[in-house]
């Protein structure tokens, strides 16, 4: 049997690139697409170890063209749509930016999915901030739960996950959408808050940095490792209903909590070095968010192997060995 053909838009951001490696461990041929842009270095610099096991294809979620042409030529069984302005923050800076991938772009691809290769699954990537500050009386977001998403990404996103809805009841199309928790890992951009502490807190130690300065540290998130996570969207994908799932690790943790944890794990006190700036306190912010994935858990077999420890403590030696070297 010829291996199964899987096509990731975002292959180059944290999830693609371990996405990619998965799929690749499993016999899939992988191919990927890249955004055009004029630093060339950035263009494959997560999924620079296995270029040359995967095959890239410059194309956009704007551009309708592209995703026509690739799919035409990739035919593939599986399509993973990762790709988007990921940053909570940024979204409200680019609103229209955000808008536009993010949902826009899923119908983008829906659309050249329907028309070319309507026997593939599809895969989209959306996200716990759909629901914005609901919450169900036990204290955990479901796959019921209400979503108001309050950020033009979790709009933006709830616009991706409520399409990809209507085009499997409309065309019948095997398409599914993991509700995805906060998911990290020493891949994570440095921008996002868990890696932001991790790394500038390696400099602190090693005497490159003085200060960290965040926003709010009092929100809470439901944090996992991205390795995990895209075992589920793997699971997802290939589970024979298409159906929404959120995948999370049912625990939670403040901002506070996370960056204690990793100053502790260098032997520092957080409180001698961060700093509240307020460029980074968000319009409108989502405080809590834990995860119930009863669903994941029992329909598809899955379960997270990381801890929050046990990332956290890898993303600190990965960034102390990466500042030494
Ligand atoms: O913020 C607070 C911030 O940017 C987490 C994306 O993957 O997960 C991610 O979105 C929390 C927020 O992630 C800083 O206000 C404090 O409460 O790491 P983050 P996020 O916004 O939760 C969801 C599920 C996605 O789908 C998104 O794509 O940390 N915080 N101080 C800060 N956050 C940042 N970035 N920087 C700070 O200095």
């Amino acid at each position: 049997m010829e291996n199964k053909k899987a096509f990731i838009t975002g292959i180059n951001g944290q999830d693609g690139s371990y996405l990619a490696e998965y799929l690749l461990s499993l016999g899939y041929e992988v191919h990927g697409m890249v955004r055009r842009n004029s630093m060339a270095e950035n263009q494959d610099s997560r999924v620079i170890h296995i270029a040359d096991k995967i095959t890239t294809h410059y194309g956009d979620l704007l551009d309708e063209s592209s995703i026509d042409r690739i799919l035409t030529q990739v035919k593939p069984d599986e399509i993973y749509n990762i790709g988007a302005q990921s940053h909570v923050r940024i979204s409200f800076d680019m609103p229209q930016f955000t808008v536009k991938t993010n949902a826009l772009g899923v119908l983008n691809v829906l659309e050249s999915y329907r028309r070319i290769c309507p026997e593939a699954k599809f895969y989209q990537a959306s996200s716990s901030e759909m629901f914005g500050n609901s919450v169900d009386d036990d204290g955990f977001q479901r796959e019921s739960t209400p979503m108001h998403p309050v950020s033009p990404y979790g709009c933006s996103k709830l616009f991706g996950y409520s399409i990809v809805r209507n085009y499997r009841n409309s065309y019948k199309l095997h398409a599914t959408n993991g509700i995805l928790f906060n998911h990290e890992s020493p891949r994570r951009g440095s921008n996002f808050v868990t890696n932001k502490v991790v790394k500038t807190a390696a400099k602190i130690k090693l005497g490159l940095a003085e200060k960290l300065e965040l926003g709010n540290m009092d929100s809470y998130r439901d944090w996992g490792h991205s390795k995990d996570y895209v075992r589920a969207m793997h699971a997802i994908i290939n589970h024979d209903t298409p159906d929404d799932f959120v995948v999370s690790t049912m625990k939670t943790h403040s901002v506070r909590e996370m960056t204690e944890y990793v100053f502790k794990r260098l032997n520092m006190d957080y409180t001698k070095y961060v700093v509240q700036n307020p460029i980074f306190i968000r319009p409108e912010e989502l405080k809590y968010l834990k995860g119930d994935s009863t669903k994941v858990r029992t329909t598809l077999n899955w379960k997270p192997e990381y801890t929050f420890e046990s990332m956290l403590d890898e993303m600190v030696d990965y960034w102390i060995n990466y500042f030494k070297k």
